[in-house]
Protein backbone atom coordinates (compact mmCIF):
# COMPACT_ATOMS: atom_id res chain seq x y z
CA UNK A 1 0.00 0.00 0.00
CA UNK A 2 1.56 3.31 -0.68
CA UNK A 3 2.16 5.98 2.00
CA UNK A 4 -0.42 8.29 1.82
CA UNK A 5 -2.89 5.80 1.38
CA UNK A 6 -1.39 3.57 4.51
CA UNK A 7 -1.81 7.19 6.52
CA UNK A 8 -4.95 7.92 5.53
CA UNK A 9 -6.36 4.70 6.32
CA UNK A 10 -4.76 5.36 9.55
CA UNK A 11 -6.00 8.31 10.54
CA UNK A 12 -9.87 7.43 9.14
CA UNK A 13 -9.82 4.27 11.47
CA UNK A 14 -8.88 6.13 14.96
CA UNK A 15 -11.33 8.76 13.47
CA UNK A 16 -14.33 6.30 13.32
CA UNK A 17 -13.89 4.91 16.64
CA UNK A 18 -14.27 8.57 17.83
CA UNK A 19 -17.63 8.72 15.92
CA UNK A 20 -18.49 5.19 17.01
CA UNK A 21 -18.23 6.81 20.83
CA UNK A 22 -19.90 10.28 19.41
CA UNK A 23 -22.97 8.73 18.80
CA UNK A 24 -23.27 5.85 21.57
CA UNK A 25 -22.71 8.47 23.95
CA UNK A 26 -24.56 11.53 22.21
CA UNK A 27 -26.74 10.04 18.82
CA UNK A 28 -29.75 11.73 20.91
CA UNK A 29 -28.40 14.84 21.33
CA UNK A 30 -30.17 18.24 18.92
CA UNK A 31 -27.82 19.54 16.78
CA UNK A 32 -30.78 22.29 16.18
CA UNK A 33 -34.26 22.38 14.89
CA UNK A 34 -35.75 22.49 11.96
CA UNK A 35 -38.29 24.99 10.55
CA UNK A 36 -41.11 25.52 8.41
CA UNK A 37 -38.39 28.07 5.97
CA UNK A 38 -35.97 25.82 6.00
CA UNK A 39 -37.73 22.86 4.69
CA UNK A 40 -39.04 25.08 2.09
CA UNK A 41 -36.07 27.24 1.18
CA UNK A 42 -32.86 24.92 0.41
CA UNK A 43 -32.44 23.21 3.78
CA UNK A 44 -29.74 26.40 4.62
CA UNK A 45 -27.81 26.42 7.91
CA UNK A 46 -29.47 22.49 8.76
CA UNK A 47 -26.74 20.85 10.39
CA UNK A 48 -27.17 17.44 8.75
CA UNK A 49 -24.35 16.34 6.80
CA UNK A 50 -20.78 15.50 8.15
CA UNK A 51 -17.76 16.46 6.03
CA UNK A 52 -14.41 16.37 7.10
CA UNK A 53 -12.54 17.91 4.32
CA UNK A 54 -13.34 21.95 5.26
CA UNK A 55 -15.66 23.98 7.01
CA UNK A 56 -17.17 27.42 5.94
CA UNK A 57 -17.48 30.33 8.35
CA UNK A 58 -19.99 32.91 7.38
CA UNK A 59 -17.60 35.56 7.93
CA UNK A 60 -14.18 34.09 8.00
CA UNK A 61 -14.74 32.07 4.77
CA UNK A 62 -13.61 28.55 3.80
CA UNK A 63 -11.23 26.67 6.23
CA UNK A 64 -9.58 23.43 4.93
CA UNK A 65 -8.91 21.41 7.88
CA UNK A 66 -8.37 24.21 9.88
CA UNK A 67 -6.33 26.53 7.62
CA UNK A 68 -7.70 29.69 5.59
CA UNK A 69 -6.68 29.96 2.59
CA UNK A 70 -4.30 32.95 3.22
CA UNK A 71 -2.37 30.44 5.44
CA UNK A 72 -2.17 27.91 2.99
CA UNK A 73 -0.48 29.82 0.29
CA UNK A 74 2.25 30.14 2.68
CA UNK A 75 2.37 26.78 4.17
CA UNK A 76 1.56 24.46 1.35
CA UNK A 77 4.44 22.90 -0.64
CA UNK A 78 5.30 25.38 -3.82
CA UNK A 79 6.60 24.11 -7.15
CA UNK A 80 10.09 25.12 -8.00
CA UNK A 81 10.92 28.76 -8.12
CA UNK A 82 6.90 28.91 -7.84
CA UNK A 83 4.66 30.81 -4.65
CA UNK A 84 1.89 29.91 -5.30
CA UNK A 85 0.25 26.74 -2.94
CA UNK A 86 0.31 23.00 -5.12
CA UNK A 87 -3.10 21.29 -5.42
CA UNK A 88 -1.64 18.12 -4.74
CA UNK A 89 -0.49 19.66 -0.98
CA UNK A 90 -4.22 20.50 -1.09
CA UNK A 91 -5.50 17.23 -1.67
CA UNK A 92 -3.52 15.68 0.77
CA UNK A 93 -4.47 17.84 3.47
CA UNK A 94 -8.06 17.40 2.85
CA UNK A 95 -7.43 13.08 2.90
CA UNK A 96 -5.25 12.79 5.70
CA UNK A 97 -6.29 15.84 8.18
CA UNK A 98 -1.70 17.16 7.91
CA UNK A 99 -0.25 19.47 6.19
CA UNK A 100 2.03 17.75 3.93
CA UNK A 101 5.69 18.01 3.37
CA UNK A 102 7.41 18.88 -0.41
CA UNK A 103 8.03 15.00 -0.56
CA UNK A 104 4.09 14.28 -0.15
CA UNK A 105 3.00 16.69 -2.61
CA UNK A 106 5.76 15.82 -5.07
CA UNK A 107 4.95 11.75 -4.39
CA UNK A 108 1.23 13.14 -4.82
CA UNK A 109 1.85 14.47 -8.51
CA UNK A 110 3.91 11.44 -9.27
CA UNK A 111 1.57 8.79 -8.81
CA UNK A 112 -1.10 11.04 -10.92
CA UNK A 113 1.49 11.81 -13.81
CA UNK A 114 1.71 7.60 -13.59
CA UNK A 115 -2.30 7.18 -13.61
CA UNK A 116 -2.91 10.03 -16.06
CA UNK A 117 -3.28 7.96 -19.29
CA UNK A 118 -6.88 8.11 -21.21
CA UNK A 119 -8.17 5.32 -22.59
CA UNK A 120 -8.75 6.42 -26.46
CA UNK A 121 -12.41 5.56 -26.68
CA UNK A 122 -13.12 8.44 -24.18
CA UNK A 123 -11.89 10.84 -26.68
CA UNK A 124 -14.25 9.24 -29.00
CA UNK A 125 -17.21 9.67 -26.66
CA UNK A 126 -16.33 13.53 -26.97
CA UNK A 127 -15.93 13.11 -30.70
CA UNK A 128 -19.24 12.21 -30.60
CA UNK A 129 -20.89 15.02 -29.37
CA UNK A 130 -21.52 18.34 -31.73
CA UNK A 131 -18.57 20.50 -30.86
CA UNK A 132 -21.16 23.30 -30.22
CA UNK A 133 -22.02 20.97 -27.41
CA UNK A 134 -21.06 23.39 -23.93
CA UNK A 135 -18.18 22.31 -22.09
CA UNK A 136 -19.41 21.15 -19.06
CA UNK A 137 -22.07 18.26 -21.68
CA UNK A 138 -18.34 17.28 -22.73
CA UNK A 139 -16.71 17.07 -19.91
CA UNK A 140 -19.81 15.07 -17.80
CA UNK A 141 -20.10 12.36 -21.14
CA UNK A 142 -16.54 12.08 -20.58
CA UNK A 143 -16.15 11.35 -16.93
CA UNK A 144 -19.22 8.78 -17.62
CA UNK A 145 -16.97 7.31 -20.62
CA UNK A 146 -13.97 7.19 -17.79
CA UNK A 147 -16.24 4.96 -15.46
CA UNK A 148 -15.67 1.52 -17.36
CA UNK A 149 -12.36 1.67 -15.46
CA UNK A 150 -13.84 1.82 -12.14
CA UNK A 151 -12.09 -0.79 -9.87
CA UNK A 152 -14.89 -0.31 -7.29
CA UNK A 153 -17.69 -1.31 -9.22
CA UNK A 154 -15.95 -4.20 -10.95
CA UNK A 155 -14.93 -5.41 -7.14
CA UNK A 156 -18.45 -4.75 -6.14
CA UNK A 157 -20.02 -6.88 -9.03
CA UNK A 158 -17.32 -9.58 -7.42
CA UNK A 159 -18.85 -9.46 -4.06
CA UNK A 160 -15.82 -7.35 -2.60
CA UNK A 161 -16.48 -7.17 1.27
CA UNK A 162 -18.04 -3.45 2.59
CA UNK A 163 -14.59 -3.14 4.85
CA UNK A 164 -12.94 -2.57 1.22
CA UNK A 165 -14.76 -0.12 0.04
CA UNK A 166 -12.65 2.51 1.07
CA UNK A 167 -9.60 0.97 -1.01
CA UNK A 168 -11.16 1.10 -4.48
CA UNK A 169 -12.94 4.16 -4.43
CA UNK A 170 -9.64 5.54 -2.98
CA UNK A 171 -7.77 3.91 -6.07
CA UNK A 172 -10.24 5.01 -8.26
CA UNK A 173 -10.35 8.56 -6.56
CA UNK A 174 -6.26 8.70 -7.48
CA UNK A 175 -6.82 7.83 -11.03
CA UNK A 176 -9.99 9.65 -11.80
CA UNK A 177 -7.92 12.88 -10.79
CA UNK A 178 -5.19 12.09 -12.52
CA UNK A 179 -7.25 11.82 -15.89
CA UNK A 180 -8.98 15.09 -15.74
CA UNK A 181 -6.53 17.63 -16.88
CA UNK A 182 -6.14 15.68 -20.41
CA UNK A 183 -9.43 15.22 -20.04
CA UNK A 184 -10.36 18.80 -19.70
CA UNK A 185 -7.83 20.36 -22.31
CA UNK A 186 -8.92 17.66 -25.06
CA UNK A 187 -11.88 19.49 -24.60
CA UNK A 188 -10.64 22.72 -24.84
CA UNK A 189 -8.10 21.89 -27.75
CA UNK A 190 -11.08 20.42 -29.92
CA UNK A 191 -13.32 22.67 -29.22
CA UNK A 192 -11.74 26.29 -29.46
CA UNK A 193 -8.18 25.16 -31.29
CA UNK A 194 -9.21 23.28 -34.64
CA UNK A 195 -8.46 19.94 -32.55
CA UNK A 196 -4.86 20.36 -32.42
CA UNK A 197 -4.23 18.56 -29.42
CA UNK A 198 -0.97 18.73 -27.40
CA UNK A 199 0.37 16.06 -25.58
CA UNK A 200 1.01 15.66 -21.87
CA UNK A 201 4.54 16.61 -20.05
CA UNK A 202 4.78 14.20 -17.23
CA UNK A 203 7.42 15.65 -15.45
CA UNK A 204 5.54 18.82 -14.49
CA UNK A 205 2.91 18.85 -12.20
CA UNK A 206 -0.61 18.55 -12.31
CA UNK A 207 -1.48 22.02 -12.98
CA UNK A 208 1.41 22.93 -14.77
CA UNK A 209 0.27 19.85 -17.33
CA UNK A 210 -2.86 21.18 -17.33
CA UNK A 211 -1.72 24.23 -18.10
CA UNK A 212 0.76 23.37 -20.87
CA UNK A 213 -1.81 20.50 -22.48
CA UNK A 214 -4.48 23.46 -23.16
CA UNK A 215 -1.46 25.30 -24.94
CA UNK A 216 -0.49 28.02 -21.90
CA UNK A 217 3.46 27.47 -21.28
CA UNK A 218 3.58 31.10 -19.38
CA UNK A 219 5.06 30.36 -15.90
CA UNK A 220 3.16 33.11 -14.72
CA UNK A 221 -0.51 31.41 -15.95
CA UNK A 222 0.78 28.08 -14.35
CA UNK A 223 1.09 30.18 -11.53
CA UNK A 224 -2.42 31.09 -11.72
CA UNK A 225 -3.40 27.25 -12.07
CA UNK A 226 -1.86 26.13 -9.23
CA UNK A 227 -4.25 29.38 -7.35
CA UNK A 228 -6.79 28.45 -9.08
CA UNK A 229 -7.04 24.63 -8.63
CA UNK A 230 -6.50 24.65 -4.98
CA UNK A 231 -8.81 27.92 -4.12
CA UNK A 232 -11.94 26.33 -6.48
CA UNK A 233 -11.15 22.85 -4.53
CA UNK A 234 -13.49 22.81 -1.82
CA UNK A 235 -16.58 24.62 -0.11
CA UNK A 236 -17.56 22.12 2.44
CA UNK A 237 -20.73 19.27 2.51
CA UNK A 238 -23.78 21.77 1.69
CA UNK A 239 -22.96 23.22 -1.63
CA UNK A 240 -24.76 21.45 -4.89
CA UNK A 241 -21.76 19.99 -6.56
CA UNK A 242 -20.02 18.52 -2.78
CA UNK A 243 -23.79 16.93 -2.11
CA UNK A 244 -24.59 15.59 -4.89
CA UNK A 245 -21.26 13.55 -5.21
CA UNK A 246 -21.70 12.09 -1.22
CA UNK A 247 -25.28 11.93 -1.95
CA UNK A 248 -25.08 9.66 -5.01
CA UNK A 249 -21.85 7.67 -3.61
CA UNK A 250 -23.89 7.01 -0.54
CA UNK A 251 -25.99 4.62 -2.95
CA UNK A 252 -22.61 3.28 -3.65
CA UNK A 253 -22.69 4.29 -7.04
CA UNK A 254 -18.88 4.22 -7.88
CA UNK A 255 -16.37 7.39 -7.65
CA UNK A 256 -16.70 8.38 -11.43
CA UNK A 257 -20.83 7.88 -11.26
CA UNK A 258 -20.99 10.37 -8.00
CA UNK A 259 -18.58 12.84 -9.50
CA UNK A 260 -20.33 12.71 -12.43
CA UNK A 261 -23.17 13.73 -10.59
CA UNK A 262 -21.56 16.75 -9.07
CA UNK A 263 -20.47 18.09 -12.07
CA UNK A 264 -23.86 18.28 -13.68
CA UNK A 265 -24.62 20.03 -10.49
CA UNK A 266 -21.84 22.64 -10.67
CA UNK A 267 -23.23 22.94 -14.35
CA UNK A 268 -26.09 25.46 -12.96
CA UNK A 269 -25.73 29.32 -13.34
CA UNK A 270 -26.52 29.53 -9.66
CA UNK A 271 -23.52 27.84 -8.96
CA UNK A 272 -19.99 26.54 -11.22
CA UNK A 273 -21.41 28.30 -14.14
CA UNK A 274 -21.57 31.61 -12.72
CA UNK A 275 -17.73 32.29 -13.13
CA UNK A 276 -18.83 32.40 -17.26
CA UNK A 277 -22.01 34.43 -16.50
CA UNK A 278 -19.90 37.23 -14.59
CA UNK A 279 -17.89 37.58 -18.19
CA UNK A 280 -20.98 37.65 -19.72
CA UNK A 281 -22.35 40.13 -17.89
CA UNK A 282 -19.22 42.27 -17.96
CA UNK A 283 -19.23 42.25 -21.81
CA UNK A 284 -22.71 43.04 -22.66
CA UNK A 285 -22.18 46.09 -19.94
CA UNK A 286 -19.56 47.20 -22.23
CA UNK A 287 -21.69 46.58 -25.37
CA UNK A 288 -24.12 48.55 -24.29
CA UNK A 289 -22.04 51.52 -23.14
CA UNK A 290 -19.81 51.39 -25.95
CA UNK A 291 -16.69 51.13 -23.53
CA UNK A 292 -14.44 48.47 -22.38
CA UNK A 293 -13.70 51.45 -19.20
CA UNK A 294 -16.78 52.41 -18.07
CA UNK A 295 -17.19 54.56 -15.00
CA UNK A 296 -18.33 53.67 -11.35
CA UNK A 297 -21.65 55.14 -12.08
CA UNK A 298 -21.84 53.66 -15.10
CA UNK A 299 -21.61 50.23 -14.09
CA UNK A 300 -23.78 51.05 -10.84
CA UNK A 301 -26.83 51.95 -13.40
CA UNK A 302 -25.72 49.13 -15.31
CA UNK A 303 -26.15 46.79 -11.71
CA UNK A 304 -29.63 48.44 -11.30
CA UNK A 305 -30.60 47.81 -14.75
CA UNK A 306 -30.16 43.83 -13.94
CA UNK A 307 -31.71 43.93 -10.68
CA UNK A 308 -35.17 45.67 -12.93
CA UNK A 309 -34.92 43.38 -15.20
CA UNK A 310 -35.39 40.90 -12.74
CA UNK A 311 -32.12 38.68 -13.12
CA UNK A 312 -29.24 37.78 -10.50
CA UNK A 313 -25.95 39.63 -10.65
CA UNK A 314 -23.45 36.85 -11.44
CA UNK A 315 -20.45 36.51 -9.21
CA UNK A 316 -22.32 38.32 -5.80
CA UNK A 317 -24.19 36.91 -3.40
CA UNK A 318 -23.56 33.40 -0.97
CA UNK A 319 -26.18 31.19 0.51
CA UNK A 320 -24.07 30.93 3.22
CA UNK A 321 -20.97 33.95 3.18
CA UNK A 322 -22.18 36.79 4.54
CA UNK A 323 -18.40 38.54 3.53
CA UNK A 324 -16.35 38.75 0.77
CA UNK A 325 -15.16 35.40 -0.32
CA UNK A 326 -11.85 34.93 0.60
CA UNK A 327 -11.33 33.23 -2.93
CA UNK A 328 -11.92 36.54 -4.70
CA UNK A 329 -9.50 37.84 -2.21
CA UNK A 330 -6.69 35.53 -3.33
CA UNK A 331 -7.50 36.15 -7.12
CA UNK A 332 -7.11 39.82 -6.57
CA UNK A 333 -4.25 39.86 -4.31
CA UNK A 334 -2.72 37.69 -7.37
CA UNK A 335 -3.79 40.24 -10.10
CA UNK A 336 -2.08 43.22 -7.74
CA UNK A 337 1.44 41.23 -8.25
CA UNK A 338 1.18 39.86 -11.95
CA UNK A 339 -1.70 42.18 -13.83
CA UNK A 340 -2.53 45.45 -11.80
CA UNK A 341 -3.69 47.19 -15.14
CA UNK A 342 -5.48 45.12 -17.07
CA UNK A 343 -8.81 46.90 -18.11
CA UNK A 344 -11.38 43.97 -17.64
CA UNK A 345 -9.54 42.86 -14.09
CA UNK A 346 -9.93 46.59 -12.95
CA UNK A 347 -13.63 46.32 -14.05
CA UNK A 348 -14.04 43.62 -11.52
CA UNK A 349 -12.42 46.00 -9.18
CA UNK A 350 -14.72 48.87 -9.87
CA UNK A 351 -18.03 46.19 -9.56
CA UNK A 352 -16.39 45.05 -6.40
CA UNK A 353 -16.70 48.85 -4.95
CA UNK A 354 -20.09 49.53 -6.12
CA UNK A 355 -22.35 46.73 -6.24
CA UNK A 356 -22.06 45.69 -2.39
CA UNK A 357 -24.16 48.54 -1.37
CA UNK A 358 -26.98 48.59 -4.55
CA UNK A 359 -27.72 45.19 -3.68
CA UNK A 360 -27.71 45.21 -0.06
CA UNK A 361 -30.03 48.15 -0.85
CA UNK A 362 -32.59 45.78 -2.23
CA UNK A 363 -33.01 44.83 1.74
CA UNK A 364 -33.53 41.05 0.32
CA UNK A 365 -30.03 39.72 -0.50
CA UNK A 366 -28.49 37.84 2.34
CA UNK A 367 -24.90 38.31 0.92
CA UNK A 368 -24.19 41.59 -1.02
CA UNK A 369 -20.33 40.63 -1.44
CA UNK A 370 -18.10 39.17 -4.36
CA UNK A 371 -18.16 35.38 -4.42
CA UNK A 372 -15.07 33.46 -5.56
CA UNK A 373 -16.85 33.88 -9.62
CA UNK A 374 -16.76 37.65 -9.37
CA UNK A 375 -12.98 37.28 -10.28
CA UNK A 376 -12.28 33.98 -12.10
CA UNK A 377 -13.03 34.86 -15.20
CA UNK A 378 -10.69 38.36 -16.05
CA UNK A 379 -7.87 37.05 -14.49
CA UNK A 380 -8.05 33.63 -17.37
CA UNK A 381 -9.17 36.68 -19.91
CA UNK A 382 -5.77 38.17 -19.02
CA UNK A 383 -3.39 35.14 -20.36
CA UNK A 384 -5.81 34.62 -22.89
CA UNK A 385 -8.00 31.69 -21.82
CA UNK A 386 -11.23 33.84 -23.09
CA UNK A 387 -13.58 30.98 -23.76
CA UNK A 388 -15.61 31.89 -20.97
CA UNK A 389 -17.96 28.73 -21.30
CA UNK A 390 -14.94 26.66 -20.57
CA UNK A 391 -14.42 28.29 -17.06
CA UNK A 392 -16.93 25.94 -15.18
CA UNK A 393 -14.69 22.60 -16.79
CA UNK A 394 -11.54 24.16 -14.68
CA UNK A 395 -14.06 24.57 -11.32
CA UNK A 396 -14.65 20.97 -12.16
CA UNK A 397 -11.26 19.75 -12.52
CA UNK A 398 -10.40 21.87 -9.19
CA UNK A 399 -13.44 20.41 -7.21
CA UNK A 400 -12.79 16.54 -7.83
CA UNK A 401 -9.92 17.69 -5.37
CA UNK A 402 -12.32 17.96 -2.37
CA UNK A 403 -15.27 16.37 -3.25
CA UNK A 404 -13.30 12.74 -4.01
CA UNK A 405 -11.43 13.09 -1.05
CA UNK A 406 -14.75 13.00 0.79
CA UNK A 407 -16.03 10.34 -1.00
CA UNK A 408 -13.05 8.38 0.51
CA UNK A 409 -14.31 9.52 3.68
CA UNK A 410 -17.82 8.78 3.43
CA UNK A 411 -16.33 5.27 2.63
CA UNK A 412 -13.67 4.62 5.12
CA UNK A 413 -16.23 5.83 7.95
CA UNK A 414 -18.89 3.59 6.67
CA UNK A 415 -21.33 6.42 6.15
CA UNK A 416 -24.77 4.82 5.15
CA UNK A 417 -27.66 5.43 2.13
CA UNK A 418 -28.43 9.15 2.49
CA UNK A 419 -32.32 9.25 2.70
CA UNK A 420 -33.68 13.05 4.74
CA UNK A 421 -37.31 12.52 5.07
CA UNK A 422 -39.42 14.58 2.77
CA UNK A 423 -42.94 16.05 3.80
CA UNK A 424 -45.54 17.82 2.15
CA UNK A 425 -47.23 20.95 2.18
CA UNK A 426 -50.60 19.00 3.38
CA UNK A 427 -48.22 17.50 6.65
CA UNK A 428 -47.05 20.96 6.95
CA UNK A 429 -50.32 22.70 7.30
CA UNK A 430 -51.66 19.51 9.94
CA UNK A 431 -48.68 19.76 11.90
CA UNK A 432 -48.47 23.80 12.42
CA UNK A 433 -52.40 24.21 12.92
CA UNK A 434 -52.62 20.58 15.14
CA UNK A 435 -48.98 20.70 16.73
CA UNK A 436 -48.23 17.20 15.95
CA UNK A 437 -46.41 15.04 13.33
CA UNK A 438 -48.64 13.52 10.95
CA UNK A 439 -47.69 10.30 10.03
N1 LIG B 1 -28.23 39.37 -7.70
C1 LIG B 1 -29.57 39.60 -7.63
N2 LIG B 1 -30.37 39.00 -6.74
C2 LIG B 1 -29.79 38.19 -5.84
C3 LIG B 1 -28.40 37.96 -5.81
C4 LIG B 1 -27.61 38.58 -6.80
N3 LIG B 1 -26.30 38.38 -6.91
N4 LIG B 1 -28.12 37.11 -4.80
C5 LIG B 1 -29.30 36.82 -4.20
N5 LIG B 1 -30.31 37.47 -4.83
C6 LIG B 1 -31.74 37.37 -4.56
C7 LIG B 1 -32.20 35.93 -4.68
O1 LIG B 1 -32.43 35.61 -6.04
C8 LIG B 1 -33.45 35.94 -3.83
O2 LIG B 1 -34.47 36.59 -4.57
P1 LIG B 1 -36.02 36.13 -4.44
O3 LIG B 1 -36.35 36.28 -3.00
O4 LIG B 1 -36.73 37.06 -5.34
O5 LIG B 1 -36.06 34.69 -4.90
C9 LIG B 1 -33.05 36.89 -2.68
O6 LIG B 1 -31.98 37.71 -3.20
C10 LIG B 1 -32.59 36.18 -1.44
O7 LIG B 1 -31.53 35.31 -1.81
P2 LIG B 1 -30.37 34.96 -0.77
O8 LIG B 1 -31.01 34.27 0.39
O9 LIG B 1 -29.56 36.16 -0.49
O10 LIG B 1 -29.46 33.99 -1.61
P3 LIG B 1 -29.64 32.41 -1.85
O11 LIG B 1 -28.99 31.71 -0.72
O12 LIG B 1 -31.04 32.03 -2.17
O13 LIG B 1 -28.79 32.20 -3.19
C11 LIG B 1 -26.97 32.45 -4.64
C12 LIG B 1 -27.39 32.22 -3.19
C13 LIG B 1 -25.45 32.29 -4.74
C14 LIG B 1 -27.63 31.38 -5.54
C15 LIG B 1 -27.39 33.87 -5.08
O14 LIG B 1 -26.74 34.82 -4.28
C16 LIG B 1 -27.15 34.14 -6.55
O15 LIG B 1 -28.00 33.79 -7.39
N6 LIG B 1 -25.98 34.79 -6.91
C17 LIG B 1 -25.62 35.02 -8.29
C18 LIG B 1 -25.11 33.74 -8.93
C19 LIG B 1 -23.74 33.37 -8.38
O16 LIG B 1 -22.85 34.18 -8.32
N7 LIG B 1 -23.60 32.09 -8.04
C20 LIG B 1 -22.29 31.55 -7.62
C21 LIG B 1 -22.22 31.16 -6.15
C22 LIG B 1 -20.87 30.57 -5.83
C23 LIG B 1 -20.70 29.22 -6.47
O17 LIG B 1 -21.42 28.27 -6.09
O18 LIG B 1 -19.87 29.07 -7.39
Amino acid sequence: MGYVKDSFKAKADAQAKEIKTLIEQYGNKKLDDVTVAQAYQGMRGIPGLVTETSLLDANEGIRFRGFSIPELRVKLPKAEGGSEPLPEGLFYLMLVGDVPTQEHAEHISATWARRSHVPNYVFDVIEALPVSAHPMTQFCAAILALQTESKFAKAYTEGMSKKMHWDYVYEDTMTLIARLPRVAAYIYRRKYKNGEHIQPDGMLDWSANFAHMMGFDNDSFKELMRLYLTIHADHEGGNVSAHATHLVGSALSDPYLSFAAGMTGLAGPLHGLANQEVIRWIDEMYKELNSENPSKEQIADYIKKTLLEGKVVPGYGHAVLRKTDPRFTAQMEFAKTHCPDDSMIQTVWHIYEVAPAILESTGKIKNPWPNVDAHSGALLKHYGLVEEDFYTVLFGVSRSLGVLASLCWDRALGFPIERPKSITTEWIKKFVKEGEKVA
